[in-house]
């Protein structure tokens, strides 16, 4: 499908404004396509992302069933044979330069091959968050016909499930099965304070021995700083030398997030909807995340705070920070219901209200290390709202949700698809036409959320 009108004849919601929303969001897609897979934004990030396909597959669904299930099959066909879906695929057109850290830093074909790197594409050698499994199930109920003329589910259901194999067993570090995260850009929130604790244990790599190419296109006040990079490359260089080995390797750096376990639950219910579709048993993984819940509540839960917190395995203790992360398992269906009136409290409160742009921030408003323009400090961001919107109407909270609704879509048009945006000011930050702000913003325009029940 070539053209921007070919790729909108699907029914448009009535109003104008939605219309000139969906055909931005549409425009923003198509412009960031590859051929392949889209790149989250061309100039700051010109690879394939892992959680940033997941979420820009949900949102192409509503243009294209075929790209959304390409965008998809062309992260997992770099998936290692361990299980693992690396952070980043690179393109081998791109120029070395463009981003940092490239293909030779992390060397996945050599360093990562005994772990089960392929020899081709090159990759990172860490994860994000696994959003993919509800992103394949949401992808096939936007159109079962072509799904299963293509064998869709068929194809990515065994890869979905080596892949959360992988991370409930190589990946349970604190050995009460939970899956542990080894380096910061791991959860997908990089500078988040929640792991300034547990990185301030790492020596930085030196500087001058690595050339940052994020500063070229973004503004450094918006960027994480040259300490923390050097500590991101120190921890990802060890692990690499360690020949990612999650069981050889000593990890400078682990810790259990509730967002990133979060969506692994979330996920597995995705996976037992598969199976279900393709008439296998999926009772395993609905037991699963069942198991998985009460853990997650049992090791993250902080009743006091109101939220769910970090545990630094290194300790063995929660983090005191309070972040968006906390907050995403209000995704979780099966959740004790006090807790989710405590979340939906703390989502109100002082802490994580923001009246004028109604987005989430990523930290707590109030908290000591708030920066509303840095990164994953304080600057509210449309992919943690599409997830918290998402679960409010998992536990029936409709008119939460639609404020969230109302105001990802008015800051999404306000902002040109910003990556990020101050939360109290709605100013945009980091790069504009971002690919997943766009591909959420029309999944918040089109989706029936009716159409996944956990
Ligand atoms: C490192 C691509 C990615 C997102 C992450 C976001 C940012 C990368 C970077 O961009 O991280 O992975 O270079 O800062 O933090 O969530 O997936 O959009």
């Amino acid at each position: 499908m070539n053209s921007l009108e070919g790729l909108l004849d699907r029914p448009v919601p009535a109003a104008p404004v939605d219309l000139t929303l969906r055909r931005g969001a549409a425009r923003v897609l198509m412009d960031n396509w590859t051929g392949a897979s889209t790149v989250p934004s061309p100039a700051l990030y010109p690879h394939q992302w892992s959680w940033d396909s997941a979420f820009i597959a949900i949102g192409q669904r509503h243009l294209s069933a075929r790209r959304a299930q390409r965008e998809l099959e062309s992260l997992l066909a770099a998936q290692w044979s361990d299980g693992r879906i690396p952070h980043i695929v690179f393109n081998p057109a791109v120029a070395a330069d463009a981003y940092f850290p490239s293909p030779d830093f992390w060397q996945s074909s050599t360093a990562g091959r005994a772990a089960g790197a392929p020899p081709a594409p090159e990759t990172s050698g860490i994860v994000q968050p696994p959003v993919h499994a509800l992103a394949a199930w949401l992808v096939h109920v936007a159109d079962p016909a072509e799904s299963r003329r293509r064998g869709f589910l068929a194809r990515v259901q065994p890869r979905l499930a080596a892949w959360h194999e992988y991370l409930l067993t190589r990946r349970d570090l604190g050995g009460r099965g939970l899956a542990a995260l080894v380096h910061p850009w791991e959860p997908g929130m990089d500078n988040s304070p929640c792991w300034d604790r547990a990185l301030a244990r790492v020596e930085p790599a030196t500087a001058g021995t690595f050339r940052r190419a994020d500063l070229v296109h973004g503004h450094p006040a918006d960027r994480p700083t040259d300490l923390d990079y050097g500590r991101y490359v120190r921890l990802a260089a060890d692990y690499r030398e360690a020949g990612y080995d999650d069981r050889g390797a000593r990890h400078g750096f682990a810790v259990e997030d509730p967002s990133f376990n979060a969506l692994l639950i979330t996920s597995e219910l995705a996976l037992a909807a598969m199976s279900h579709e393709l008439g296998m048993p999926g009772e395993r993984y609905t037991e699963r995340a069942g198991r998985l819940t009460r853990t997650l509540v049992e090791r993250l839960w902080d009743a006091e705070a109101g939220l769910f917190r970090v545990r630094d395995l290194h300790d063995d203790t929660l983090v005191g920070e309070d972040s968006v992360s906390g907050l995403i398992p209000l995704l979780v269906p099966h959740l004790p219901e006090d807790v989710v009136r405590r979340l939906r409290a703390t989502l109100l409160g002082p802490r994580f209200h923001a009246p004028a742009t109604e987005l989430v921030p990523s930290y707590d408003l109030t908290g000591h290390a708030f920066d509303s323009h840095r990164y994953w400090r304080g600057p509210a961001w449309f992919n943690t709202a599409w997830l918290i919107h998402r679960g409010l109407r998992a536990h029936g909270l409709r008119q939460d949700a639609e404020r969230i609704r109302s105001g990802f879509l008015e800051q999404a048009t306000r902002s040109d698809f910003a990556e990020y945006i101050d939360p109290a000011t709605g100013e945009g930050r980091g790069a504009r036409r971002f690919s997943w702000t766009a591909a959420l913003a029309l999944d918040m325009l089109c989706a029936d959320h009716e159409e996944f029940r956990p």
